[in-house]
């Protein structure tokens, strides 16, 4: 059944002129969007009021329960774009891979991905059987928001290094073997998640996401060489088949200051940088085809207001009015953070983030 605000509207159109879709496309618009990575979630008060303490899977099956808590943070903060409440390895946990994921330590893979064999546990995505839930949470949203949600999922190398390596890893020694010794198998599991990446997107999407983010936290791991070799084909077949939807594709990683060519060559609108770029560093490296968005360092929030406002000040002036400018953390909001602090950032985004006009419009 289509929502009731979506049989008035199609919601992309309903957003077309919003600025966070403005700025996506690096179009005029009248203030720097902002929103958080992980904005809901363990350092809000009010989520740790109605989250309880089951596994966060069991949260997000709850469409009632995840469509609370994806509104927490809009409500609370004022941001520009909400995030669907949900976690990466959603997909792999609904088609039966066994994946939890651990209070307090992450995802964790009871049998992780070691041969060929493993490739049965991967069968493809049918979103309206395995992840009702989750259409059913986007489409309570769609009638909520009054700002785009953005959809998102993993991106192959990151969901397959928590499948590899069992639980999170900080070196990914078993990943990388499995990529220099199996290289065909290596593509194989790449090109499963991939396709599990493509159904959830394009389901989100179909269900009223406005934006779409690919979620490559662990890319920064990787040489240049070992990103093209291995991981670039599978993330550009998932921005490929996302092309049609015309929706803005975000593409995010940690520590991919090297990368940033190579995230923006596999189709993305967006690039997500983290704070050890500047602005307008990764603008002259990339040009203005793609739109940028961050970078404020995680840290600098949790410091406390005077080191986030200056933060947040900086990043600003290194952007210079540039409308392809989409104000993030480059990373997610840490528990730690001081929800206070936060609305201070955003606060300071709204009244002093100005937008100039584009000299040079993309492609
Ligand atoms: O029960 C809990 O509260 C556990 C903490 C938690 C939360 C709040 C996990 C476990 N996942 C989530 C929600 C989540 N995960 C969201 C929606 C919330 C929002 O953004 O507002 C999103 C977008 C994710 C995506 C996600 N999950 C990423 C990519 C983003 C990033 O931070 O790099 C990654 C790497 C994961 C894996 C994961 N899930 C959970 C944890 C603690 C982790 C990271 C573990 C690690 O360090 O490897």
């Amino acid at each position: 059944m289509p929502s009731a605000a979506s049989r008035q509207e199609p919601v992309t159109e309903r957003f077309a002129q919003h600025c966070f879709v403005q700025a996506c496309r690096g179009l005029p618009h009248d203030r720097v969007p902002v929103w958080f990575m992980r904005q809901a979630g363990r350092s809000l008060p009010e989520y740790r009021a109605v989250r309880g303490s089951g596994s966060i899977l069991d949260a997000i099956k709850d469409p009632d329960l995840a469509t609370e808590i994806t509104l927490q943070p809009v409500r609370r903060y004022g941001v520009d774009a909400a995030i669907l409440f949900s976690d990466i390895v959603v997909p792999v946990h609904a088609v039966g891979f066994g994946v939890t994921v651990t209070p307090g330590v992450g995802p964790e893979v009871q049998h992780p991905f070691r041969s060929a064999s493993d490739l049965q546990r991967l069968r493809p995505l049918d979103p309206e059987t395995d992840t009702p839930y989750v259409l059913e949470t986007v489409r309570l949203l769609v009638d909520e928001l009054k700002v785009p949600l953005i959809g998102f999922a993993g991106a192959p190398f990151t969901v397959a290094a928590y499948l590899i390596e069992g639980r999170p890893s900080r070196d990914y020694l078993l990943a990388k073997s499995l990529m220099f010794n199996a290289e065909k198998l290596w593509h194989g599991l790449l090109d499963r998640l991939a396709d599990l990446a493509i159904a959830s997107l394009q389901s989100q999407v179909e269900c009223g996401a406005v934006a779409v983010q690919l979620f490559d936290s662990w890319a920064g791991a990787l040489s240049a060489e070992q990103y093209k070799r291995y991981v670039a084909p599978h993330s550009e077949k998932v921005f490929e088949a996302l092309a049609t939807s015309g929706v803005p594709r975000i593409h995010f990683g940690v520590n991919t200051s090297e990368l940033l060519n190579l995230l923006a060559a596999v189709g993305a609108d967006v690039v997500g940088i983290d704070w050890r770029v500047r602005i307008d560093d990764a603008r002259a490296r990339l040009g203005d085809a793609v739109a940028l968005q961050g970078n404020l360092d995680p840290a600098a929030v949790v410091a406390g207001v005077g080191p986030a406002l200056a933060g947040t000040r900086e990043v600003l002036a290194a952007n210079g009015g540039h409308p392809s400018h989409i104000f993030n953390l480059g990373h997610g909001v840490v528990p730690q953070c001081d929800p206070d602090v936060l609305s201070e950032v955003v606060r300071v985004v709204h009244d002093e983030g100005k937008v100039g006009s584009l000299t040079h419009a993309p492609q």
